[in-house]
């Protein structure tokens, strides 16, 4: 089957809409057909990752042509983007007519993505299963973020298993405010409708008053990360217009991210509505959902999809088969969800797998009934902050590029809305030290503004062990 049957058999029925503009499948596979035609016999294409329908159009003709897509964060700073840029080489930018991309990605020849187009062009052929669909950059502990290559086999045996988990159909409407650039909003929340052959609501950039509206409307399933899920609880609370929205909803799903206990009561006490987690990585896809049909407890993330094998290992890597809800280990998973390895990097792929099982880094237990409660993250120094992962050594480096920042260590502190915020503690140089704001500025100039210090900290010296290593655990 092709990754986007319906490209082959559209129907006037409403694919996407970001806004006030929206395409019909019909609409969609010309414009995306017409586009594809121009992008046959690229290498690899990149696309400036807007929420916006030129995007979606983007992606979908990259997929038509079998061209490998990477979508850029267009708030990236300058180093992370250079970076990308640099590694992925991508033959063409595709944006939409009125973006200015910055120096970095200037002499990248550039396509603008056009809206119109005449004729009904043909469906290119269907490419392998196994080749390369998307390159998503994605951040580890320490260097700069790996590209995950995702072949088309991936995308779709795992929307297929989430429609199935959870009764998605064509006759669904979808509503977010995810990014376009990371695995959540791309794959689950743009391709997994365009899959299905239903609507796609995009709210542009994420607010309760148009998850509200939309829910209120003809959206049945809300995707979100935790600190969404946070406003909406704290919204729902107060507003019985947002409270209502959310009751109707076929599902709330949440995901990326844990959702904590206490947010998940709130909105069932609000809104009468459990939320559904589901548990994935960049490399896995999705690989756990609570069911329809299952029973949503708090603080869990469901069973492993029926596509997905998964194991728990212990601290010697050794299979653990007990199923207490108490004993900790490692999920390792297998099957037809996983990517292809990183770009450029056969060492961190060979890393990453054990015995063709990838190593998730995640710690969890699980129940006699199948569900697994994530309880960790084997790195601690992988930060997650609004639903973004965030490696702690690539702020610790930008932040020791500014003249006045001797020595720092960045970890996470818990937060009630990011779940857990970005802290530098600092070991100032220079008369006057910088400022907070300064070295804020600094981190953002060359990285994405999620990965900003939330908080800074001016500390004399860090505390180190024997061997010179921050520890960490006596700052928090
Ligand atoms: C802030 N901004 C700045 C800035 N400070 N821009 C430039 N300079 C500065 N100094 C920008 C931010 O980029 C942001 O824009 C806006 O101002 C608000 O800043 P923020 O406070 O950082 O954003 P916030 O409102 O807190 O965003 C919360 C959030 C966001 C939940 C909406 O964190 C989010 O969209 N998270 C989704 C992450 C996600 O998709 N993860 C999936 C990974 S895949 P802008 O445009 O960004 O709003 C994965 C697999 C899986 O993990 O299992 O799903
Ligand atoms: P990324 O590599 O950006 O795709 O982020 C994947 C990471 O997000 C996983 O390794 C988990 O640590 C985390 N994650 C995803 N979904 C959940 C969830 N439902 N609960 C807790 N953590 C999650």
């Amino acid at each position: 089957m092709a990754l986007l049957p319906i490209l082959h058999q559209p129907t006037d029925a409403e694919a996407v809409r970001f806004g006030q503009r929206s395409v019909t499948y019909w609409e969609l596979r010309v414009v995306a057909a017409a586009l594809a035609r121009q992008l046959s016999g690229a290498r690899r294409v990149a696309i400036w990752a807007q929420p916006t329908l030129e995007t979606c159009v983007a992606m979908v003709a990259a997929l038509a042509a079998g061209v490998p897509a990477v979508p850029v964060n267009p708030k990236l700073g300058t180093r992370e983007l250079q970076h990308v840029i640099a590694d992925s080489n991508p033959d063409l930018v595709l944006t939409a007519p009125h973006v200015t991309l910055p120096e970095s990605l200037r002499a990248v020849p550039r396509l603008r993505v056009d809206l119109q187009a005449d004729g009904v062009p043909a469906i290119l052929a269907e490419p392998d299963p196994e080749s390369p669909a998307l390159i998503i950059y994605t951040s580890g502990t320490t260097g700069p973020p790996k590209g995950v290559v995702l072949p088309r086999r991936a995308l779709a045996a795992d929307i297929d298993a989430l429609a199935a988990a959870w009764g998605w159909t064509a006759q669904d409407v979808l509503v977010h405010g995810l990014p376009l650039f990371h695995v959540h909003g791309l794959v689950l929340g743009m391709l997994g409708p365009l899959r299905l052959g239903s609507a796609l609501h995009h709210l542009g950039s994420f607010s309760v008053d148009g998850t509200a509206r939309e829910l209120a409307g003809s959206a049945t399933m809300l995707f979100g990360v935790p600190t969404m899920y946070h406003r909406l609880a704290e919204a729902a609370e107060q507003d019985r217009r947002v409270a209502g929205a959310l009751g109707r909803a076929r599902l709330l799903i949440s995901g990326s991210a844990a959702l904590s206990v206490a947010d998940h009561r709130r909105i069932v006490a609000a809104t009468g509505q459990h939320v559904v987690q589901r548990y994935g990585m960049t490399e896995s896809l999705i690989t756990c959902a609570v069911r329809a049909e299952g029973q949503r407890r708090p603080g869990t993330v469901g069973p492993p999809l029926d596509a997905v094998a998964l194991r728990l290992v212990d601290d010697h890597g050794e299979i653990l088969e007990i199923s207490d809800d108490d004993t900790v280990g490692e999920i390792e998973v297998a099957g037809p969800t996983l990517f292809l390895g990183y770009l450029n990097r056969p060492d961190a792929t060979a890393e990453a797998m054990h015995d063709g099982w990838f190593r998730t880094g995640d710690v969890a237990t699980r129940s006699p009934d199948g569900y697994l409660r994530l309880i960790g993250r084997r790195a601690t120094d992988l930060i997650s902050s609004g639903g973004y992962k965030i490696g702690a050594g690539e702020i610790e480096e930008a932040l020791l590029e500014h003249p006045g920042v001797a020595e720092v260590a960045v970890t996470g502190e818990p937060d009630p809305d990011l779940g857990e915020r970005v802290v530098a503690w600092v070991v100032a140089a220079g008369d006057p030290p910088p400022t907070a704001e300064e070295l804020t500025e600094h981190v953002v100039g060359l990285l994405a503004p999620h990965k900003r210090p939330r908080l800074v900290h001016y500390v004399p010296a860090l505390p180190r062990n024997e061997m010179g290593k921050v520890r960490k655990a006596e700052l928090r």
